[in-house]
């Protein structure tokens, strides 16, 4: 019996999608109003949303072009894709978020633009519970007889969050219900409070706080912002691999080297959290745009970039702190070969050493009177703030007692006179 309602159900649709689609008009060149788009979308997407249950080759050729392509992204960065009609109806059968399938996605939140950036027509839903969210662009068919002037061309599905993330020690006063999980609320306001930081002096909030209040008076004044807005957003992402690798192969390391040098890592944060990064879509332009392609279609559509920037907020945001305790001079100094490590491998790469050499570098420039970070910190001797000369000059007697005995094997290759 629930077979013959449903298989009713669908004819109906199927024969509703039909009458919503504009008939030929004999003249192929007339466009198609906007009123018209929305209704196809309209009807396009309620036909999808009420098959995708039993989504088969009828129901699927009724509702997508013949060159669909759809991208599921979970909310650890995950994808799966397809491009043929047999694995994306597999790939759509299959249940979405813990307990959630995608029949129960509301669609009554849907938006559509008749013209997006990329020129074809999109409708976006917007799930609240499970964070997800569902891009679908639309274009003409390949074949002229086809029973709709529109089809679902490429479908793309976001999940923004992730089940089971445990709260670790930087990360427990995000914990709110203290579980010892992070629900989605929970990694929202994580997530944000990452982002924000450097825009935020006052008192001491959280744990996060506590730990860059350096002078711990329980407030969190002007320099130790800066500190941590450069531990969160300049050297976090150059430890990404030690914690999330993938996350770092596919999604900020776009030389492909196994490795995020500082330079790198500092144009990211500034670049990928720049609202302008993620304000519209483009064709591939920018650095990492081919990291956020997510269906490399060298076309990067606003919502790509939003799980993007979405994705990569969450995964530093639950990254612990450094592995040095800045508060304790002794444990510093012991701890800056750890922290040198960025990769957590144990060794001390020649990108590593390429990276500390340019930290190094930084300490010695004019501009740079703030001590930052900890190797900053551990040139800092008198642990103030700030990096004086006299300190500076330290930094030259290390590099001389470094690398002097090495200089004796350097060959010039001085042109003979
Ligand atoms: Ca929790
Ligand atoms: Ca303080
Ligand atoms: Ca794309
Ligand atoms: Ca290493």
């Amino acid at each position: 019996m629930k077979k013959i309602i449903i298989l009713l159900t669908s004819c109906l649709l199927v024969f509703l999608m039909s009458c919503t689609s504009v008939p030929g008009t004999g003249s192929e060149k007339k466009e198609l109003t906007n009123n018209e788009i929305e209704d196809i979308i309209r009807g396009l997407v309620t036909g999808w949303s009420a098959n995708i249950e039993n989504l088969d080759e009828g129901s699927y050729s009724k509702l997508f072009h013949e060159r669909s392509t759809v991208t599921w992204l979970d909310g650890s960065g995950q994808k799966r894709s397809a491009r043929n009609p047999d694995a994306i109806i597999q790939l759509l059968r299959e249940p979405l978020y813990s307990d959630m399938s995608l029949s129960s996605i509301d669609i009554s939140s849907m938006q559509i633009k008749t013209q997006s950036g990329s020129g074809k027509p999109q409708a976006i839903i917007v799930n609240h519970n499970p964070g997800v969210r569902i891009l679908f662009d639309f274009s003409k068919p390949v074949s002229e007889d086809s029973d709709s002037k529109l089809k679902i061309r490429d479908l793309y599905i976001f999940e923004y969050y992730e089940e089971n993330i445990k709260a670790g020690e930087f990360q427990k006063w995000a914990d709110k219900n203290g579980n010892g999980y992070l629900e989605q609320e929970e990694q929202e306001e994580l997530y944000t409070a990452f982002v924000d930081y450097g825009a935020y002096t006052g008192m001491v909030r959280n744990s996060l706080d506590e730990y860059f209040d350096r002078n711990e008076d329980g407030f969190i004044n002007d320099i130790e912002v800066s500190y941590a807005e450069r531990v969160l957003h300049h050297d976090t992402p150059m430890r990404l691999y030690s914690f999330f690798p993938d996350i770092a192969r596919n999604y900020i390391d776009t030389d492909g080297w196994n490795h995020i040098s500082v330079h790198l890592a500092n144009g990211f944060f500034w670049d990928v959290f720049d609202t302008n990064f993620y304000s519209m879509g483009r064709r591939n332009m920018k650095i990492w745009d081919r990291m956020a392609d997510q269906n490399s279609d060298r076309y990067v559509n606003r919502e790509e970039l939003l799980y993007y920037v979405h994705l990569l907020g969450r995964k530093l945001s639950q990254m612990p702190p450094p592995p040095v305790d800045l508060k304790n001079p002794i444990v510093l100094h012991k701890g800056i070969q750890n922290w040198a490590d960025f990769d957590g491998d144990g060794k001390f790469s020649e990108n590593e050493l390429e990276d500390f050499g340019w930290l190094i570098y930084e300490i010695l420039s004019e501009f740079h009177d703030l001590a930052l970070n900890p190797l900053d910190f551990y040139f800092n001797l008198n642990q103030n703030y700030f990096l004086e000369e006299h300190e500076k000059e330290n930094v030259f007697i290390y590099l001389l007692s470094k690398y002097l005995k090495k200089l004796k094997k350097i060959s010039l290759n001085l042109p003979k006179q």
